[in-house]
């Protein structure tokens, strides 16, 4: 699975403090840790960027290739920033996101093919947030007739589904989940990708790497190629690297089974847990892990 790092991103304090007054250290730091730490690309989350987009993005590609060699993942809605990213980068960047609308798309597209990059194509139509799995699907099919127009392959293509925190919107994490499992035989040479942390957005934080780990670890199962992840969640590094095999298997042993907890260690029990909460055998409340 390749993972994309999240934490070069707008909505972190001292991140946004260190891009508006162009402080290269803490960007730096991060783009360093994360590879440290077994991440795939770098995320560049600088938001809407509406006015200085183009400057910023060239500053801070700059900025990370001056400490660190990973492939970025350029994650913003300017389109004048993701063209100076593609000029310095060229075919080895992932555009994050085009959105499923005309316009976006149109707009886009041609600079796919003309940079033969990569690009996560939002499951976000011009109706806003899809209200299930067969609204994810449509809005799938209709994108990729599009990327057929423009001659794209579709190994350039990663479709997002769309995560949503688990505690305000739980019917739409399971609707995800069964999304992924049609994904492989409606789409099957399309990848497919996700902001992870979504998921655990409003949770209590001591909850939220276990949220984070159990989701990942469930639509993996399904054919996940890819996420958007905390790089410096080691723990769920290591159960994609394969290092905690009996974990994984729990997971994905309960996502078939009733589990008998008795003689689990604390750990297997949260994990199976939070598998219930997330295919929504058990409803959400901030104290499941109690119950
Ligand atoms: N799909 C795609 N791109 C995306 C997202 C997606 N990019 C942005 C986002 N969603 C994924 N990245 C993040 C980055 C950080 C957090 C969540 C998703 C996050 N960060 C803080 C933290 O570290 O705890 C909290 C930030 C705050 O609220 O202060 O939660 O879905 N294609």
């Amino acid at each position: 699975m390749i993972l994309i790092g999240e934490n070069i991103n707008i909505m972190n304090k001292k991140v946004k403090e260190a891009m508006i007054n162009r402080k290269k250290e803490i960007i730096q730091k991060i783009a360093i840790e994360s590879k440290n730490n077994g991440v795939h690309y770098l995320d560049l989350n600088i938001g809407p960027a509406r006015k200085d987009g183009p400057f910023l993005m060239e500053w801070i590609i700059k900025t990370v290739r001056e400490v660190c060699d990973l492939p970025l993942s350029l994650d913003t809605t300017n389109i004048e920033a993701i063209k100076v990213g593609l000029e310095m980068e060229g075919e080895n960047v992932i555009i994050n996101s085009i959105q499923a609308v005309e316009e976006r798309m149109e707009e886009l597209l041609p600079l796919v093919k003309k940079y033969n990059c990569k690009f996560i194509g939002l499951l976000l139509g011009k109706e806003g947030m899809p209200r299930d799995e067969n609204e994810r699907g449509a809005i799938a099919a209709n994108f990729l007739a599009k990327i057929d127009e423009y001659g794209i392959s579709h190994d350039k293509v990663y479709f997002d589904p769309i995560v949503l925190p688990v505690r305000f919107q739980q019917e739409q994490v399971i609707a995800t989940l069964e999304f992924m499992k049609m994904f492989k035989e409606l789409f099957p040479d399309c990848n497919s990708t996700c902001g992870l942390s979504n998921v655990s957005n409003g949770a209590l934080n001591e909850l939220r790497g276990l949220i984070n780990r159990t989701y990942l670890v469930m639509l993996w199962k399904y054919g996940m190629d890819s996420a958007i992840i905390d790089a410096y969640d080691r723990e769920l590094i290591s159960l994609i690297i394969g290092e905690r095999e009996e974990i994984k298997n729990l997971i994905w042993e309960a996502m078939d089974n009733q589990i008998n907890i008795k003689g689990l260690s604390e750990e297997e029990i949260n994990y199976v847990k939070t598998v219930y909460i997330l295919e929504g055998r058990t409803i959400y409340s901030d104290s499941y892990l109690k119950l």
